[in-house]
């Protein structure tokens, strides 16, 4: 049997920035937005690695965990909408190098495993909204929540009865490098 998982590399946010996002959410976008993320949902995408049966995971998680690489500070300052995919997102305005190298080393592992990586430019974000077709009003950029990256993981995708979990397989501590 090959069963196959949708899976992606992310970063989770802390709860506590969670519940402050979710309750600025909703204190500064209109209702008729979109589909709001459970605050439980809101993550970064690091690597986006589609379904994915087990001998592939395997590979893909002894290889994140050969990672060496130091934690960073991760700055949520920006907000954007991407109408053709309905995305409301909140990111960094200057993403840290830390987290470049993190997605990029990610998403070469990836690629290498056969797992298709968009050409696109990475664009870290997490999604705020989902659904959101309509133009957004969007809110000045006064806001800013700051943590500290420590560790990243493997999420499976979950869908049932109409709702996506997000469910953590693995994960892997970013420790200071050695000089
Ligand atoms: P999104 O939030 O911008 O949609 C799980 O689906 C995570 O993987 C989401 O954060 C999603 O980003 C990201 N992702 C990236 N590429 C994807 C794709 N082709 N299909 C589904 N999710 C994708």
């Amino acid at each position: 049997m090959n069963e196959q998982k949708r899976l992606f590399f992310g970063i989770a946010l802390p709860a506590s920035s969670s519940q402050e996002v979710i309750a600025w959410r909703a204190a500064t976008f209109a209702e008729e937005t979109g589909r709001p993320i459970a605050a439980a949902n809101l993550h970064l995408t690091l690597a986006f690695l589609g379904d994915v049966g087990a001998e592939k995971q395997r590979a893909l998680q002894q290889m994140a965990g050969r990672i060496r690489q130091s934690p960073f500070t991760l700055t949520l300052d920006d907000a954007g909408h991407w109408p053709r995919s309905g995305v409301v997102w909140l990111g960094p305005k200057q993403a840290p190098r830390g987290l470049l190298q993190l997605a990029g080393l990610l998403r070469s592992q990836a690629a290498r495993s056969g797992c298709y990586q968009s050409p696109l430019p990475f664009h870290p974000h997490v999604t705020l909204f989902r659904n959101a077709l309509q133009p957004v009003a969007l809110p000045p950029r006064n806001f800013s929540w700051q943590f500290r990256v420590e560790r990243f993981a493997l999420f499976e995708s979950l869908f049932s009865q109409g709702r996506t979990r997000y469910r953590a397989l693995a994960s892997w501590e970013l420790q200071q490098e050695s000089l």
